[in-house]
């Protein structure tokens, strides 16, 4: 019986020799000698045949023979299996030059996104200006978006942004950007001035100068003594430096719960020139840049003493500010995903 379980081994290993190294071959050899109907089960039954003393012994064997097998497939499986996924990859292999031959082929015309593009030069103006840039999450929490703004549950002026909220009630696409406001007087001491760019959500209707996807930069200064001046000045300083040119604007009064007094400064339309179209909706004016002073119950929710310090902040819409700077006439060309359009900006 032992020369029997020897001769198996034998077999085995000439088997393996031949065997082509598959998979499916592996496991067939794997079969015919330790599955159930193999050759080592075969011994097995035959076992009544030897003596009560060799039983033992043979079985000892027979168990050794069994591991041995076993783990010799497995391991030949394994190598199989590295193999093919070696191959797979070797096929989809990431060539990180193809962007350059495709540029040489005419193929790629990458650029920046002019939303991108103005948002680099305004916040080039406000770092030139001593502002420091922050950031915020697009999923905020009723608290930042609302309520630290000075816009409790219930408050009508919830209605004034269509609002994309979460299941819970709790969550949502933020509306604007003034929630960076907030996370900033959580982070900052006064004095201090930053600003915060992004995207913002509101489940809206679009036409020539409504997205429901659109971007805006908030600003915030705060400080001992800031005045309404302050806030002029910088927003001129702004204007003037992304046109390079004097632009019409006009202040009026503008209401958010989160300043007093607020205003809404509109630039005279430079699509029509004024004399009214799709984009200004006929009034020859675009609204591009609420602002105002802080409301004191804004500062105070954030820990700041209103005795000693106050500030403005301000609310840019940067898409507008690309199609005034551009002469866009629809704001849907920016985001629709022509590349015709965005490639004319590459040279910018
Ligand atoms: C706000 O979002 C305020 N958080 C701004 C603010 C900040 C006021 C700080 C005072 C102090 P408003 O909803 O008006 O305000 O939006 C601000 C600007 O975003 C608008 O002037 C406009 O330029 C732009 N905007 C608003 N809605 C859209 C829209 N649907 N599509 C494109 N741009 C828009």
């Amino acid at each position: 019986m032992l020369k029997k379980i020897e001769q198996i081994k034998n077999d085995f290993y000439k088997a393996l020799e031949t065997a082509c190294g598959t998979q499916a071959d592996l496991s067939k050899l794997k079969a015919d000698f330790i599955g159930k109907k193999g050759a080592v089960a075969d011994i097995l039954k035959n076992m009544k045949e030897a003596s009560a003393e060799n039983i033992r012994e043979i079985g000892q064997h027979v168990n050794r023979l069994k591991s041995e097998i076993e783990a010799v497939i497995d391991s030949k499986i394994r190598e199989a299996e590295t193999a093919l996924i070696n191959e797979k990859l070797k096929k989809e292999r990431i060539d990180i030059s193809l962007r350059d031959s495709l540029t040489d082929r005419g193929l790629c015309d990458a650029g920046y996104h002019p939303v991108t593009l103005i948002q680099r030069e305004v916040e080039d103006v406000f770092t030139s200006m001593g502002f420091e840039i922050l950031d915020g999450p697009h999923i905020e929490d009723d608290y930042h978006n609302f309520v630290a703004l000075n816009i409790p549950e219930h408050h009508p002026a919830r209605d004034m942004q269509d609002t994309f909220w979460f299941s819970d009630l709790q969550h949502l696409l933020r509306t604007h950007t003034s929630p960076i406001q907030v996370r900033g007087m959580e982070t900052h001491r006064p004095p201090f001035k930053f600003v915060g760019p992004g995207k913002v959500f509101r489940n809206e209707a679009t036409d020539a100068s409504h997205e429901m996807v659109f971007h805006q930069i908030e600003g915030m200064m705060v400080d001992r003594n800031v005045t309404v001046s302050h806030l002029i000045y910088f927003m001129k300083t702004l204007l003037s430096e992304i046109f390079g040119r004097t632009v019409e604007v006009r202040l009026r009064p503008g209401f958010f719960p989160f300043v007093e007094p607020g205003f809404e400064l509109d630039i005279k339309c430079l699509i029509c020139g004024g004399k009214g179209c799709p984009v200004c909706k006929q009034q020859g004016w675009v609204e591009l840049l609420p602002c105002g002073m802080v409301h004191p119950n804004v500062l105070k929710c954030s820990g700041i003493d209103t005795e000693k310090y106050n500030g403005f902040a301000f609310g840019l819409g940067l898409d507008r500010l690309v199609m005034m700077r551009y002469g866009i006439d629809d704001i849907r060309h920016l985001h629709g995903g022509d590349l015709r359009f965005i490639r004319q900006f590459k040279a910018y």
